[in-house]
């Protein structure tokens, strides 16, 4: 039997931004719909849509829309992903049963990569990757295997230290995904600037980056790129605090006795209660200069200046 690939279906912005050969930047809806609390998930959605359009690229928000995978967002859909309204979290194995479902999906950076492939569009921007969970050895995010064989450039400030960042790196060195700075020598901690884990490539020009990843891709290589930048300085939260909250964070999960898919959004939420607003606004700030980034790169990789 061969195998016939689905294409996402794509709004009109979207379809003609891939039939011109435009530059075009994946961003994912779980951080929407599961990630952030409104009013703060519409605000996430508009910075970044208005950054990637001011570098001179095309957004396209994916989704499950009713069954139905999506490359960008049509208005009124968008509308309920942001109210949550019955929205479920769409890591890569549950697309199909979504699909199946008639169901409306939000999907994490892992479901992002497979649509984003997909369709061809090579570069995506988010806040923090998925990875290798805290003194729990079998809970691992998808996003590192999807990230190990998709080969999609993905733009973020790093994992969030709700995960085990040490054991997060390692496992990326291991799959096969080379992790890059741009503007700093270390894994960014998400909401602050530092966590003295040393990068082995710095590339700070859009670019560099933008030949780099060209040169992993004439290899043949299937793995994603990760590109990390630290937040904005001016939204940067010290480490000590984040940390602070996230070991309270933690043992709030472990006492309610959190599993699987709900873990992440759980730990999200209460590092967001625990450091009040200050999170929040460190999130949008560092969402959209992600998103502006990767509009830079894919105008670099579409053959523009940057
Ligand atoms: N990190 C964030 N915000 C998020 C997520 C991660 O700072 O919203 C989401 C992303 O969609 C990511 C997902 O892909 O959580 C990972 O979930 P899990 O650990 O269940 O794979
Ligand atoms: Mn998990």
């Amino acid at each position: 039997m061969t195998e016939r690939l689905l294409r996402p279906r794509c709004t009109p912005a979207v379809s003609s931004a891939l039939d011109h050969g435009h530059a075009l930047v994946a961003l994912e809806s779980s951080v929407l719909a599961q990630g952030l609390e409104p009013p703060h998930n519409r605000d996430a959605a508009q910075r970044m849509s208005a950054a990637v359009i001011a570098a001179g690229a095309t957004p396209a928000i994916t989704a499950v829309v009713r069954g139905v995978p999506v490359l960008g967002l049509e208005d009124e859909d968008l509308e309920r992903f942001l109210r949550r309204d019955g929205v479920r979290k769409v890591s890569a194995r549950d697309l199909g049963i979504a699909m199946a479902d008639g169901a409306d999906g939000a999907t994490t950076v892992a479901a992002t990569l497979v649509l984003a492939a997909l369709a061809g569009v090579e570069v995506f921007a988010t806040g923090g990757i998925g990875g290798v969970h805290r003194d729990a050895p079998f809970d691992e995010s998808a996003d590192l295997v999807e990230l190990s064989r998709t080969p999609v450039l993905v733009v973020c400030a790093g994992a969030k230290s709700i995960l085990d960042l040490p054991a997060t790196l390692e496992r990326l060195e291991t799959l096969g995904v080379p992790v890059v700075g741009c503007g700093t020598d270390e894994l960014p901690g998400f909401f602050s600037a530092s966590t003295g884990l040393s990068l082995t490539c710095r590339l700070d020009r859009p670019a560099q980056i933008a030949r780099a990843w060209r040169a992993h891709r004439a290899l043949g290589r299937r793995s994603a790129m990760v590109v990390v930048q630290p937040p904005p300085a001016a939204f940067a939260i010290p480490a000590g605090i984040v940390e602070e909250a996230t070991r309270a964070a933690l043992q709030a999960a472990s006492t309610a006795g959190i599993r699987g898919a709900a873990v992440t959004p759980y730990l999200l939420a209460q590092v967001q209660q625990r450091t009040d607003g200050r999170s929040v606004q460190a999130n949008l700030a560092l969402l959209e200069a992600n998103a502006r980034l990767a509009g830079e790169i894919a105008v670099a990789l579409a053959g523009g200046t940057s």
